[in-house]
């Protein structure tokens, strides 16, 4: 029939998803949705700015580093900018920890209810070789009273006290991932009409999985348990995938099954990726899918953290997969 031709529906956009999903919280009084919205607005502003980045003059190095020792690109510098400006204006936010922020951004929204800790654009270094890029973020409510001082240890919640997580994978398509902790849901950015459509509803990990996501080139330094796992994989036939893009890896793995990990070395035992704004959310999505996530010892949403730009090591995905590999590293 020609009208459902012509009126074929363009899907469920996220507005409209995220204010169904309130309702379903009777308590909700809708500053978390506008959150999301904020975070969403901020997403479209960097996505255009990295589709255009080679014909803006905005690619490459800033002549300076962040508090991680790490030169920092353009666009890391732009996208903190658009990110922050969206949560300081929304008028949702109380504290901003960001990646490329020494220390906490604390807003003076008396009233604001919630602390957002962000990557603003995680793997920037991959912009200049047109690889996909990603923004993480992670909500967790303020336990003082609206109006009150916040307190250092409300800055340094465990990963369990999120309220909502996602990432945005500016990829060959943009993406908005995200859980408020019931299911993960994906949203595709239609740019000609700028709007975040449902794509991906209520999107689950493979319990089992024969991808395999890591750094080949710490090799030597990897623990007689993580030798022992790849090993085992590279004989079971397993795929090699490493994007050396957190977002686009644990994206992947997430549609697929597999695994991604980030150990700990003997040069940096703790890793190189932080706690706070890239294991915990995606610690708690991938759980939220049926995945796993951890340290190698314990669960990566039970750390408590003691400073905001603290380093993880991170095993995360499919859940025999990482179940495996902790057998082994204990066995080691
Ligand atoms: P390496 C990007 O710089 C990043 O923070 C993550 O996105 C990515 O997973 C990791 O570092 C890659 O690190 O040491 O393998 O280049």
């Amino acid at each position: 029939m020609i009208e459902e031709k012509l009126g074929a529906p363009v899907g469920t956009a996220l507005d409209r998803f995220i204010a169904r999903r309130q309702e379903e919280f009777p308590f909700a009084s809708g500053e978390l949705s506008q959150l999301l919205r904020d975070i969403a607005l901020a997403s479209k502003i960097i996505n255009r700015e990295i589709n255009r980045a080679g014909l803006a003059g905005i690619e490459g190095q800033a002549d300076r580093e962040n508090v991680q020792g790490e030169i920092q690109q353009k666009l890391d510098i732009a996208s903190n900018i658009r990110f922050k400006r969206a949560l300081m204006y929304g008028g949702e936010t109380c504290a901003i920890l960001s990646e490329e922020e020494a220390d906490p951004i604390i807003t003076d929204e008396a009233g604001a209810k919630y602390i957002v800790a962000i990557d603003p654009l995680d793997g920037s270094s991959n912009i200049d070789v047109n690889v996909s890029v990603g923004t993480i973020f992670s909500i967790y409510r303020r336990q003082s009273m609206a109006g009150a001082k916040l307190t250092p240890s409300e800055l340094l919640q465990p990963g369990r006290e999120q309220v909502a997580a996602g990432y945005i994978l500016y990829g060959s398509s943009t993406m908005l991932v995200y859980t408020t902790g019931y299911g993960v849901n994906g949203f595709t950015l239609e740019p000609s009409l700028g709007e975040y459509f449902l794509s991906h509803p209520d999107m689950r990990m493979e319990a089992n999985g024969s991808i395999y996501s890591i750094n080949d080139g710490l090799y030597d330094q990897f623990s007689p348990g993580l030798v022992s796992y790849i090993q085992t994989c590279r004989k079971r036939g397993y795929k090699a995938r490493y994007i050396g893009s957190l977002v686009a890896d644990i994206h992947r793995n997430l549609l697929k099954g597999g695994i991604f990990i980030y150990p700990g070395t003997p040069s940096h035992p703790n890793g190189k990726l932080r706690l706070l704004y890239e294991g915990n959310p995606m610690a708690f999505l991938i759980e939220q899918a049926g995945g796993l996530a951890s340290d190698g010892e314990g669960r990566i949403m039970d750390i408590g953290p003691s400073e905001i730009h603290q380093r993880t090591p991170l095993i995360i995905g499919s859940k025999v997969m990482v179940e495996e590999l902790l057998e082994m590293l204990k066995e080691a």
